[in-house]
């Protein structure tokens, strides 16, 4: 008589619809998302075909940069006046939903961009023709970056008046979408960076990352910076710390003028000793460090 109770007899109902619910799942499309590619040609703007090497892009989706694709002529984003991506690996593809892509051809200066919203078709065509640019701001140069003790790491380029940066990353592992990290909302209003270091906390200490910048000059977007890998794993050392006792003092410099001049023993971590952050220890490094203990002097940069 089980059955008379409502709620048991309503459970037994759906259990028997499962297997209607299952057809249903395989013969209805099973995402209303588009599982298209976006292909098409690229021309400069005398309809002359852009060589290999010569076209960089990036794209992204729904007006945000959270997530931003790239690619160029080294992989198979670009190849001999055809340029080629995928929708559906965005994560957060749904057509009707706005798209833009950015091309540059870095050997003539000429762009182009393309605004549209995303097909429910599985190949879309979209023929590029370049045209002669007003000027993109060119990225940073020097960019660099290291963890850090603290367990961030530190990201530096030389910055330039007027231009700021956004700074995208992805894991190392990973070929697939860099993600925003100076303002994860991807909001395009906000043009990022103005000054020339950010640090980037959000990282797990055991993997590897790459990165990325892209600049902006009054509202233009420009073509993408070096990309750069960099280890996350905090130092294993104290920079300054020559004697790896833990504490930075006037042994440290003592501790080097041993190991370089009086045939003493090598510091554990031959960075420790490299205060300047040279590459090389030498007497300049124990310059900084008393400079540094004594003088008012920078911090040790290992
Ligand atoms: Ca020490
Ligand atoms: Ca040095």
């Amino acid at each position: 008589m089980t059955s008379n109770n409502p709620i048991i007899f309503k459970k037994n109902r759906i259990k028997s619809l499962l297997p209607i619910f299952a057809v249903l799942f395989l013969i209805i499309p099973q995402s209303a998302y588009s599982q298209g590619s976006i292909f098409g040609t690229v021309t400069n703007s005398d309809l002359s075909t852009p060589q290999n090497g010569q076209i960089m892009f990036y794209g992204y989706l729904d007006d945000t940069d959270e997530e931003i694709r790239l690619d160029n002529s080294i992989g198979a984003g670009y190849d001999a006046g055809n340029w080629f991506d995928d929708f559906q690996n965005y994560l957060t593809e749904a057509p009707g939903n706005p798209y833009d892509y950015h091309f540059f051809n870095i050997a003539n200066g000429e762009s182009a961009a393309l605004s549209k919203l995303i097909p429910n078709n599985s190949f879309q065509q979209e023929d590029i023709q370049l045209v002669e640019s007003v000027g993109w701001p060119s990225p940073p140069q020097e960019f660099t970056g290291a963890a850090l003790a603290d367990s961030t790491v530190r990201l530096g380029w030389q910055r330039t008046d007027g231009i700021t940066c956004r700074l995208y990353r992805r894991p190392a592992l990973s070929s697939g979408s860099f993600f925003r990290i100076d303002d994860p909302s991807g909001d395009l209003s906000n043009p990022g960076v103005t000054d020339s270091i950010f640090i980037d906390s959000m990282v797990d200490n055991i993997s590897e990352y790459t990165y990325l910048i892209i600049p902006i000059e009054n509202g233009i977007m420009g073509v993408y910076s070096d990309i750069i890998t960099i280890d996350s794993r905090p130092p294993t050392y104290l920079c300054g710390d020559a004697s790896n006792n833990g504490i930075i003092n006037i042994l440290d410099a003592t501790y080097i003028i041993n190991y370089l001049y009086k045939g003493g023993p090598a510091p554990d971590s031959p960075e420790s000793a490299d205060p300047d952050g040279s590459g090389t220890i030498n007497i300049l490094d124990v310059v900084y460090l008393i400079n540094f203990l004594y003088k008012g002097g920078p911090e040790p940069i290992c």
